[in-house]
């Protein structure tokens, strides 16, 4: 990854754990822009910030647990005040893909237990129409073959995600189908599709759930959408 774009990266985390306060229960996302809000909230934890947090990943959790940052089963948590994740693609209403990570199922299970939601990206994952990344789908590895022909009955292209030559495991040893639909101009609409398929576990879109999203550019700015 160059450094501009770690640096946007960089930015975008560095706004994003502005918002959080003492006594806070937080998720802590997956993926690269993640990684370092999650270094972020280490630093500030090794100044005294006193907070409680649940991974969205065996990634982050372990990410966590090197930076001492308390963490707790997401079973003893009924909602929480801020979690800061990354995202594939953001359109103009905030609508997003995610799952590039492999990690959707236990993001969005985080995002719908948090109250204040925060996106952290890079400029360059701000875009008109959702689509041009394939929309990842977690499915279930019995009937996939079943579940991937019913996808593709969407008008997509699904593929296998894999992790040299065997089938990638998520975290929930669930499967990943990565959906090329090009261009999606009613993304709630195919959400709802796509989730209607039985085999389908989860899929990486996440509409109408983010709170804010800070986009970090080379330059060192961030815009707040
Ligand atoms: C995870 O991080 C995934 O949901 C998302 O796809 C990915 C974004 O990765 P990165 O921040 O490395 O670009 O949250």
């Amino acid at each position: 990854m160059d450094n501009q774009a770690v640096n946007s990266k960089k930015i975008a985390a560095g706004k994003a754990i502005e918002y959080i306060r003492n006594g806070m229960t937080l998720g802590l996302g997956t993926g690269s822009t993640a990684y370092w809000a999650i270094q972020g909230i280490g630093e500030m934890v090794k100044h005294g910030l006193s907070v409680k947090a649940v991974a969205t990943s065996i990634q982050s959790e372990s990410l966590a647990r090197e930076l001492n940052i308390p963490l707790i089963p997401f079973s003893e948590v009924d909602r929480l005040d801020i979690t800061i994740d990354g995202a594939d693609e953001v359109d103009e209403k905030l609508n997003l893909i995610k799952g590039g990570g492999g990690a959707l199922l236990r993001e969005k299970i985080v995002a719908a237990a948090t109250r204040f939601y925060i996106i952290i990206v890079d400029e360059s994952k701000l875009v008109r129409h959702l689509g041009k990344f394939p929309l990842p789908v977690e499915v279930a590895p019995f009937g996939w073959e079943l579940t991937m022909r019913r996808l593709s009955e969407l008008n997509c292209t699904p593929r296998m995600r894999m992790a040299g030559d065997k089938p990638f495991l998520t975290d929930n040893q669930h499967y990943i189908l990565d959906c090329a639909f090009g261009e999606i101009l009613d993304p709630a609409g195919l959400h709802r599709k796509v989730s209607d398929i039985t085999g389908v576990m989860e899929d990486g879109f996440f509409i109408n759930m983010a709170d804010i999203v800070v986009a970090g550019s080379p330059g060192g700015e961030t815009r707040i959408l």
